[in-house]
């Protein structure tokens, strides 16, 4: 009599115990909605503000759930949450806050360790260097001097990267690096495969950087494949 009820206290103790580890993770669990892949909306997509986010989170150790945004279909609660219809998004408390740049910092404020603060007198460079590469890649005219304005960042980066690397802070991965991180892997995908480009091997500093960056856990975990890279500039290059 005595073991029998023993052994359902027990019991009752260890599913308690169970139901109450997996809710508390849930409620921890950071919900967060990034695209998904063009053409397979299961599978994750390229956005490089996406994953940058995700890829902050990975490196603070931050459990999350991601949503899978379909940009060409976005769901009804996605556009309540964010009439902007942007991704990423990040569920703080009750409310979804848009915005790459807003959620990196809410997430060191909230998150601080380990501190992933660039110093800021580094926190802009390599910043002009997505911009340009888009106008590169959309070029259709071999002389307009997009291929040269991009070189020109580029090469800013291997001297600023030169004095102060391996990562653009030195020694240890900061947020500035987490943004460049996504945005250099769709130069390397989308130049490679539309304009036969690469980046010069001159460059030797930023060569080893992207090698740095892409072997990262928290860049292969969150990296979308090639294949969704090039789906996804189809339409812009090729209007
Ligand atoms: N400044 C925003 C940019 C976000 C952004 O442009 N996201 C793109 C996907 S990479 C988007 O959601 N576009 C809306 C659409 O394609 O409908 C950020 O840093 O989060």
């Amino acid at each position: 009599m005595f073991s029998q009820n023993y052994s359902s206290c027990c019991s009752l103790l260890l599913i308690l115990f169970f139901f109450f580890f997996f809710s508390s993770f849930g409620a921890l669990a950071l919900e967060v909605a990034v695209k998904a892949a063009v053409g397979a909306p299961n599978v994750l997509g390229d956005c490089p503000f996406s994953q940058r986010v995700l890829m902050t989170l990975e490196e603070k150790n931050v459990p999350y759930q991601m949503h899978l945004i379909n940009l060409s279909h976005k769901p009804k609660w996605f556009l309540q949450v964010n009439p902007q219809g942007k991704v990423p998004v990040v569920k703080f408390g009750n409310k979804w806050v848009p915005d790459s740049d807003v959620i990196v910092g809410i997430l060191e404020k909230k998150y601080p360790k380990p501190s992933l603060t660039t110093p800021p007198q580094f926190t802009s460079v390599g910043s002009n260097i997505f911009s340009n590469f888009v106008t590169f890649l959309k070029s259709k005219n071999s002389s307009d001097g997009s291929e040269q304005a991009l070189l020109t960042e580029l090469k800013a980066l291997e001297k600023h990267l030169k004095a102060h690397g391996p990562y653009v802070a030195g020694k240890k991965v900061t947020a500035v690096d987490l943004s460049l991180a996504p945005k250099l892997f769709h130069l390397d995908v989308a130049l490679e495969y539309f304009k036969k480009w690469t980046v010069p091997a001159e460059l030797t500093n930023v060569l080893k950087y992207k090698k740095l960056l892409f072997s990262r856990k928290s860049f292969k975990k969150t990296k979308t494949a090639r294949k969704y890279i090039i789906a996804s500039w189809e339409p812009k290059v090729n209007p």
